[in-house]
């Protein structure tokens, strides 16, 4: 090849990563419209903290460790994500999003996955009494709001692609059913078949989903799932807000006590609530159908791959 064509093959691809962030800012200023007019208060994220998501035990996630640092004697992790804060936020504040950056250290395996970061941000919210149900049709009408007032972006023709056409409801299948018919791996699979975002519902995870006490092994949780192979959207749940129900699942996941001492002292009078947070990434990744998550940031963290800075 000709330097010439190496030199403009290099410069087409510095235009779609800017026409890239162009939507990603777009896409940040609905969302926050969104919320605003969904009547949240937005809080500004936390980065260090004395306890922060286990992220386990979940049969999805592939974290090595959770990063921590010392400062001035104490203990800090940085955040995996704000669900811990969250809780404690939605009890002092009520309705409340966050735009998060959240660290994970993730295996150098997962490079390939196409949709995984060592840090991203994530839109958390947390919503108090709020059910399954309510957190699914708030999301639903998020994604309608972002396909209307995106319609018309001029990224969308020079990268050609199509807009995305969004119509709700979408389906909602426990993970029990999707596994029987794509077996244990069934995301990928599931994702492919669909040309619709839908809900897989009842994951066996963090201590922190609410366990249906009507139905004990059930799980009042939800992930979205993007179509064409994209993958996981967003994930959440209705929480466990009873300190002694949280003291039990923290045992029974045989995660350390000690890491969520802080949050164990300050969680004394939760209230219920649901929420859920999504990847910004992945969900411009999945607008823009680029092939690899780190293509919607300007410095890419990819595990494994080096950052220019
Ligand atoms: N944000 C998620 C939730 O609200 C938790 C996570 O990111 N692991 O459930």
């Amino acid at each position: 090849m000709s330097e010439a064509k190496a030199r403009t093959r290099e410069e087409d691809g510095r235009e779609d990563r800017r026409l890239r962030l162009g939507l990603l800012s777009d896409v940040l200023l609905e969302t926050t419209r969104f919320f605003h007019e969904e009547r949240f208060t937005q809080l500004l994220p936390v980065i260090l903290g004395r306890s922060t998501d286990p992220l386990g035990p979940d049969p999805g996630s592939s974290v090595l460790k959770t990063a921590e640092i010392e400062y001035l004697g104490e203990r800090f992790y940085l955040m995996n994500s704000m669900i811990l804060h969250k809780q404690i936020a939605v009890r002092d504040v009520g309705r409340i999003w966050i735009l998060s950056p959240n660290v994970r250290l993730e295996r150098r395996e997962r490079a390939t996955s196409g949709r995984h970061l060592f840090e991203f941000t994530q839109a958390d919210f947390e919503i108090p009494r709020a059910r399954s149900a309510d957190v699914r049709d708030l999301v639903e009408r998020y994604f309608v709001h972002l396909g209307a007032t995106l319609r018309e972006h001029p990224a969308f023709p020079a990268l050609g692609v199509e807009p995305p056409r969004f119509s709700v409801p979408w389906q909602a299948c426990t993970t029990h059913e999707l596994e029987e018919r794509y077996g244990p791996s069934w995301e990928g699979p599931a994702s492919e078949a669909s040309d619709q975002p839908f809900w897989a519902l009842c994951h066996r995870r963090e201590f922190y989903d609410r366990e249906d006490p009507a139905a004990p092994g059930h799980f009042l949780n939800y992930d979205l799932i993007y179509p064409y192979g994209y993958g996981e959207a967003l994930s959440g749940a209705e929480r466990e807000w009873e300190i002694d129900r949280i003291r039990a699942r923290i045992t029974r996941d045989g995660v350390p006590h000690a890491a969520f001492r802080a949050f164990l002292e300050a969680a004394r009078d939760l209230v219920p609530s649901a929420g859920a947070g999504f990847g910004i990434e992945r969900l411009v990744r999945f607008l823009v159908r680029a092939p690899h998550v780190g293509d919607v940031q300007l410095f890419r963290r990819v595990p494994g791959e080096t950052p220019i800075l």
